[in-house]
């Protein structure tokens, strides 16, 4: 099946390169896409020096920081436009085990979407702060009460979507963006009564850069959730 990487960027000089080598050493029959956000640390005019001598690497180059959200659906509609059959989303930070890759391809065969979990067995998180840990925990116990999505890691970005369940959605229309946009996309996609499955990853804290972790970021799903929930009460999507 052809596949894309989607991974977007803001300021992840120091990882970039790694991270496109570490994808196409575990999977080489992937293409990536770069949606960076006019990085200011000059990721983008990184990726486009590898595109030189790499023509499965390609860039979508945004005005400015924008969000994860956007980032991710403009990404998806450009894979959608290209005719890509399964499409990922990866952080750039090294969380997200690229070896993983090839055990997303073999699930999403059967699947329509494989969601990387944290917690469908115990708890795999290393390195993050207790604080942390107990905030995506609870994030997850709060998102699955509300909504009764039976996932178990409803917040994580260590993701594989069939093209056609993508299509089932308007990403035009999704605005969310961190926390929020991986439970609204996982609520929508669920709501169209696809089959998903959690597989069990790592996830380890970023190796380098700054994180972007924000209060926003919190407030911003804890309503979302609401939303979502009372939309789908009233018929909506
Ligand atoms: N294009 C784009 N990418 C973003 C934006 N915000 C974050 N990213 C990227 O999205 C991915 C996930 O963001 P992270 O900052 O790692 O979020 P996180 O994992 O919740 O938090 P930390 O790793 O602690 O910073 C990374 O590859 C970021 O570079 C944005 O506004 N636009
Ligand atoms: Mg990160």
């Amino acid at each position: 099946m052809k596949a894309l990487i989607v991974i977007p960027t803001y300021n992840e000089l120091e990882n970039i390169e790694q991270i496109v080598s570490a994808v196409f050493a575990a999977h080489a029959a992937v293409d990536i896409l770069i949606v960076d956000d006019n990085s200011p640390d000059g990721t983008g005019a990184a990726v486009k020096q590898m595109m030189q001598t790499e023509s499965r690497l390609h860039l979508m180059e945004r005005a400015g920081k924008m969000g994860l959200g956007t980032a991710y659906c403009q990404g998806f509609i450009w894979a959608l436009e290209r005719g890509y059959e399964v499409v990922f989303e990866m952080d750039a930070d090294f969380s997200h085990d690229p070896q993983e890759i090839p055990r997303f391809l073999q699930e999403i065969e059967h699947m329509d979407l494989v969601i990387g979990s944290r917690y469908v067995s115990g708890v795999n998180v290393v390195n993050w702060p207790m604080q942390r840990l107990l905030l995506s925990w609870f994030a997850n116990l709060y998102t699955s009460v509300i909504t009764r999505m039976p996932i178990k890691d409803a917040t994580g970005g260590f993701k594989c979507f069939r093209a056609e369940v993508l299509r089932r959605i308007d990403l035009t229309q999704i605005r969310s963006n961190g926390y929020a946009f991986q439970i609204e996309m996982n609520f929508k996609i669920w709501r169209t009564g696809a089959r998903i499955k959690e597989i069990p990853i790592i996830f380890i804290d970023r190796r380098s850069g700054i994180s972007k972790m924000s209060k926003n970021i919190i407030w911003e799903a804890a309503w979302l959730v609401w939303k979502l929930k009372l939309g789908s009460l009233f018929g909506g999507r």
